[in-house]
């Protein structure tokens, strides 16, 4: 077979060989820095150096370990919102050769169970601090024999406390007994192209890899100096790999916020002189129209890049945003990856013309590309679309327990499907055009049509139904819409309430239900989604 392989323009990196708590310590910016400050609460200023957080990932690890039996392999998910002791949390269970399950803080009981099974989680560290969350966590654990619950708080005492008597043995991270490209480090949830939500296989060397790859991208846009804001959730890839990781690797400063709300935001950047900003779409469309900018404009002086990810940005929105923030001479690119991929394989150079705004950049180094027809698998010849395929040392191990997704997903020689339909042009930049997988993008965070779909057919009434995504221009976001074939004595309204009740929030139908007499099918039965998403003058309800 014919492969057109796309190359990254930046030379091959070394990478890391070891453990990721072996690379945290290797860091040459935390031994010239151990007393820089790592992390800060945005709420109570509370702040970490970088030597007090491995201090204290040493603490909790000799406490997971003698306490609650981490060992090698043990699957710890952890359930709360940003909180800057989170990143020592997930140090220390790695450090215990442990695996970390990231949960979305989101997640209502159902959900947390699903994954803490799936996973087979032993622990369940979680927020209970948050009374939905504690009540969610003590409802998912009480139905799992194998999973003891922990609560994040008392945890974090109780390793305080011990640092406070002086105990702690500290001990060194558990060595590696296989390579680290084949030692689990993560358990993270994504829907990939097609069905439910998979735990996504992440090795150490996966981690590690991306990180360097990051980092190296640009010493600007990932800078020792950066004052980074941390609000995008850390149980995401996005922020998993490029805040808990790259900045604090960096020994950058990563102001933590458990919540985004713009005008808070917004004082933190002038209080913290924040510099670097991680954002998604919704965000930015804020930025270009909130009035409440008008109130902040010393933002400007701090704001020295803008990061766009997790789903599409237009052009028009970026310069939008560029032109709201003038006089300053902000930078703003895009950076494009997804969970399999731990997560980026793609960068904006710093210095792009507007006119590239739209596209994601180049691939960052020891990734590598091809583009091929969804349908045959072939490459497409150059200068076509096709669907995105990659390939590189930050590619996934595989789905858990999954071997035919897996399969359709990771093929042969390495290469990974993206579900991403792009095409790239002869200056190596390459756009997003479109998606071939099922998955909706709402601000940012996964909504897998099939899981709606299945949860809509345990509903009585729901007779037969479909979920595909509607784009929203004012919040910059796709939105998630069901087309149900119903039986009577039902209204379309009730059954969205029915589901807006059961599901996460970021996973309700805000674009709406509508009543069909049929979803249309392929004869083997697939829906076809692009006859719905083409469908015009529908009666949209709620
Ligand atoms: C168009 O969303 C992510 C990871 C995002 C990310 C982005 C920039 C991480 C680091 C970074 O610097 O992961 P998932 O698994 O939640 O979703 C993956 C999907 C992709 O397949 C694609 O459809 O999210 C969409 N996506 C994007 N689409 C991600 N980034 C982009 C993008 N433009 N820039």
């Amino acid at each position: 077979m014919s492969m057109t392989i796309y190359k990254s323009p930046k030379p091959d990196i070394p990478l890391f060989n070891g453990s990721i708590p072996e690379f945290i310590l290797s860091s040459p910016h935390l031994r010239a820095r151990p007393n820089s400050i790592v992390l800060t609460d945005a709420v109570n200023d509370r702040s970490l150096t970088a030597a007090e957080n491995i201090t204290l990932v040493r603490s909790l690890a000799a406490l997971l370990r003698s306490k609650y039996a981490v060992n090698p392999g043990t699957v710890v998910a952890v359930y709360s919102p940003n909180h800057i002791y989170l990143i020592a949390i997930h140090y220390a269970i790695l450090w215990c050769g442990g695996v970390v399950s990231p949960v979305n803080s989101a997640y209502p009981a159902r959900d947390l169970r699903e994954q803490l099974s799936t996973a087979d989680a032993r622990l369940l560290i979680a927020f209970t601090g948050v009374p939905s969350m504690g009540d969610a966590a003590t409802e998912a654990v009480s139905t799992l024999s194998s999973c003891s619950l922990v609560p994040f708080t008392a945890l974090c005492d109780d390793a305080l406390a011990n640092l406070r008597a002086g105990d702690g043995p500290a001990g060194d991270p558990v060595k590696l007994t296989k390579p680290a490209a084949e030692t689990l480090a993560y358990l993270c949830f994504s829907s990939g192209t097609t069905g439910k939500f998979k735990g996504v296989m992440t090795s150490h060397h996966n981690l590690t890899s991306n990180v360097l790859q990051t980092i190296n991208f640009d010493n600007r846009i990932f800078s020792p100096e950066g004052v980074y804001a941390g609000f995008l959730p850390m149980s995401h890839i996005y922020a998993l790999t490029l805040h808990l990781y790259a900045a604090v690797y960096l020994t950058g400063r990563l102001i933590v916020f458990p919540k985004f709300e713009l005008e808070p935001f917004l004082q933190c950047i002038v209080r913290y002189k924040m510099s670097h900003l991680h954002l998604v779409p919704p965000i930015l469309i804020l930025l270009a129209k909130s009035p409440l900018i008008d109130k902040y404009p010393q933002i400007r002086e701090h704001i020295f890049y803008l990061g766009s990810g997790a789903a599409p940005l237009s052009r028009s929105l970026g310069e939008a945003v560029k032109q709201r923030l003038q006089p300053a001479n902000v930078r703003i690119g895009q950076g494009y990856g997804m969970t399999e991929c731990t997560p980026v394989t793609h960068y904006s150079p710093l210095d792009q013309p507007d006119e590239k705004l739209g596209t994601i950049g180049n691939l960052v180094a020891n990734v590598e590309a091809r583009l091929v027809d969804p349908e045959t698998g072939k490459d497409v010849p150059r200068g076509h679309e096709g669907e995105l395929v990659v390939r590189g040392p930050n590619i996934m191990m595989g789905y858990l327990n999954n071997e035919e997704a897996t399969r359709a997903t990771l093929l042969d020689g390495g290469w990974l499907r993206t579900g991403d339909i792009a095409s790239v042009g002869d200056d190596g930049f390459w756009t997003i055009i479109d998606r071939s997988k099922e998955l909706i993008k709402y601000k940012g965070f996964q909504v897998a049509p099939a899981e709606l779909e299945a949860l809509l057919l345990t509903h009585p009434k729901v007779v037969d139904a479909a979920v595909v995504g509607t784009y929203s221009e004012s919040e910059a976001t796709e939105l998630a819409r069901a087309y149900v074939v119903l039986a009577p004595g039902v209204t379309p309204l009730e059954i969205k309430q029915w589901v807006d009740g059961k599901v996460a929030k970021h996973k309700r139908l805000y674009g709406g239900i509508v009543v069909v007499n049929e979803v249309p099918k392929s004869p083997s039965g697939k829906i076809l989604r692009r006859i719905l998403k083409e469908r015009k003058g529908d009666v949209v309800v709620g």
